[in-house]
């Protein structure tokens, strides 16, 4: 037996909502009545039982824009209690979610909304006319950071009932890319997300007398879905932060009872004067995920709060896969088990599956994980193991009693702030730049945000080139977060005798020029 499965059960489905995601949040959300969920500054902006009526106008409202179930309605606004409702009322209208990082310029979001061929579109006001340009058949309409936009004009009446869904009907697609460098949408049923958030809530020990402060963005599965599915099953309420400033969290601490974030976060809380031991008394729970958390930081953390991180581990086609235990060691440096009801599994070099710590490739199967990527079977094949284990391109050792570490991806992959980039996207950009022969993108050690994008870009023989000219070369058509924080212009890339080039080569020059060598 070579592959740890965590046999306990996923919890068991026991309450008398449908078999959707967002009719399990309404039933709740009837339940916890008057109670405020979504705060902000204090105020509360939305409750409860605001859920049901305003989630029914808005689905009325995209039902007259064109929505309807299996329709996919594509998203490209500021974080706001609107946005929120904007999600849950295009899941009671069974349409599917397809939420967008506000950064991506319009060539970006030509591509995703070519591919999602969506009804909707919802984008800011400032962007209109440029999203009108490339939305092709979609309707387009507005939502503002102050919740104003002609989204919420000429809201019906009449609210839309909940349309009766089915487990397996998708709910959202998110987009991820892969190595080739172009996004794919890995689909998420509404069993996927419910399952995940139902055993997250067991294993995390939520209450309805929970409060979350929510710092995250919410076009991601950080904090659309493990965080506000979470608050939202729980009944618990959630003190939303539009952006992430160290100090406003710090301050909610005294109120509050939870906190996610990637490890960005806990590095810039370490670092705010305001930080001390006796500001965190009240917090039960803070979570760090999307990025790995180094030891150190964890080891610091505690000395300054005397809180252990928990770390878990997931995936945008997965959720969650793995999280240290609620009670039990919180391992500073691993990832923990994996949850009730998933399995994971490591295969070593040779294709074999190996247990002995030995690293490996990490492969996952449960309920949690995604239904394939949208219009690509092929992409979706090359992906799964005949036996339906996912492969995660994620490098990981296991130990005896199933604790998974990770220590380093198969995929060339760079993680900055909690923000996946990929190397091969940026390098077909400045490839296709005058005066460049070719580029390799790496990623080096940045204290803020883990890691920090360089491009090494090899000029054309004889050829004027520039680190500024390839930053201005670039800076249309990829989103800011994605831009190198360094150029460095060689004559040639270092290659090895099979003629490929040396990243780590490159790594190893270049590591030192955000944080000191070790
Ligand atoms: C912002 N910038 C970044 C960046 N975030 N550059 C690289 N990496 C990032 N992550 C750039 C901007 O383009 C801008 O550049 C400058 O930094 C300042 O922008 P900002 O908006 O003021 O940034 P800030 O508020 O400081 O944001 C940093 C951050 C944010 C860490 C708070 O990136 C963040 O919220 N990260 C979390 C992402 C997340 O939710 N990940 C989960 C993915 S789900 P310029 O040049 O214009 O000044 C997943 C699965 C799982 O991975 O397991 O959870
Ligand atoms: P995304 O595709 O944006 O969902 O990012 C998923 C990737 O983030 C995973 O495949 C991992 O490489 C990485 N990741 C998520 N959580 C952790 C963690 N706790 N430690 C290290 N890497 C993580």
């Amino acid at each position: 037996m070579t592959e740890h499965a965590n046999t306990s059960a996923a919890p068991a489905d026991t309450t008398p909502a449908g078999a959707t995601l967002i009719a399990h949040i309404l039933s709740v959300a009837a339940a916890a009545g008057d109670k405020p969920f979504l705060v902000e500054a204090g105020l509360t902006r939305l409750s409860f039982a605001d859920l049901e009526p305003r989630t029914a106008r808005l689905a009325a409202r995209l039902v007259a824009l064109g929505g309807k179930p299996a329709a996919r309605i594509v998203v490209q606004v500021d974080k706001s209690v609107e946005a929120v409702l904007l999600y849950l009322a295009a899941l009671r209208a069974g349409m599917v979610f397809v939420p967008l990082n506000t950064a991506y310029t319009a060539t970006e979001l030509a591509y995703f909304i070519g591919d999602a061929e969506p009804a909707v579109v919802v984008c800011r006001p400032a962007d209109e006319a440029a999203v009108r340009a490339v939305a092709g058949a979609a309707r387009v309409v507005t939502l503002g950071a102050d919740g104003t936009g002609s989204l919420l004009e000429d809201l019906p009446q009449q609210g839309l009932p909940l349309a009766a869904g089915e487990a397996g009907d998708l709910a959202a697609i998110l987009y991820t890319s892969g190595t080739t460098g172009r996004s794919k949408g890995a689909m998420l049923t509404h069993a996927n997300l419910l399952s995940n958030a139902l055993t997250l809530k067991d294993l995390w020990r939520w209450q309805s007398d929970d409060v979350l402060i929510h710092i995250l963005p919410i076009y991601h599965v950080h904090g659309l879905f493990v965080a506000l599915h979470g608050a939202l099953l729980a009944g618990a309420s959630v003190l939303f932060h539009q952006g992430f400033d160290p100090a406003a969290v710090i301050a909610d601490f005294a109120a509050a009872t939870v906190l996610m974030g990637v490890p960005t976060h806990y590095t810039r809380l370490m670092d705010s004067p305001e930080h001390c031991p006796g500001a965190c008394a009240h917090m039960r729970l803070f979570i760090s995920g999307s990025a790995p958390l180094l030891a150190e930081a964890h080891q610091r953390f505690e000395g300054l709060t005397g809180q252990r991180i928990l770390e878990r581990y997931g995936m945008t086609e997965c959720g969650m896969i793995t999280s240290n235990p609620y009670d039990g060691d919180r391992v500073a440096g691993t990832v923990g088990y994996p949850l009730p009801g998933v399995a994971v599994r490591v295969r070593g070099d040779s294709g074999d599956l190996v247990t002995n710590g030995e690293p490996g490739l990490l492969e996952v199967r449960g309920p949690n994980v995604f239904a394939g990527y949208w219009r690509n079977p092929d992409k979706t094949a090359q992906e799964f193991r005949a036996d339906g284990f996912f492969i995660t391109g994620d490098v990981a050792t296991q130990a005896p009693d199933g604790r998974i570490t990770l220590v380093g991806r198969a995929k060339d992959l760079i993680i900055a702030g909690g923000l996946n980039i990929y190397p091969k996207e940026i390098e077909e950009a400045i490839d296709a730049l005058p005066g460049v022969a070719e580029s390799a993108v790496i990623g080096v050690p940045h204290a803020d945000l883990g890691e920090a994008v360089v491009a090494v870009v090899a000029r054309q023989r004889g050829a004027e080139l520039s680190g500024d000219g390839v930053m201005a070369g670039i800076a249309d058509s990829l989103a800011r977060f994605k831009h190198p924080r360094r150029v460095v212009i060689v004559d040639e890339l270092p290659r090895n005798a099979m003629g490929k080039v040396q990243k780590a080569a490159l790594r190893a020059e270049h590591g030192g020029l955000f944080v000191p060598k070790p």
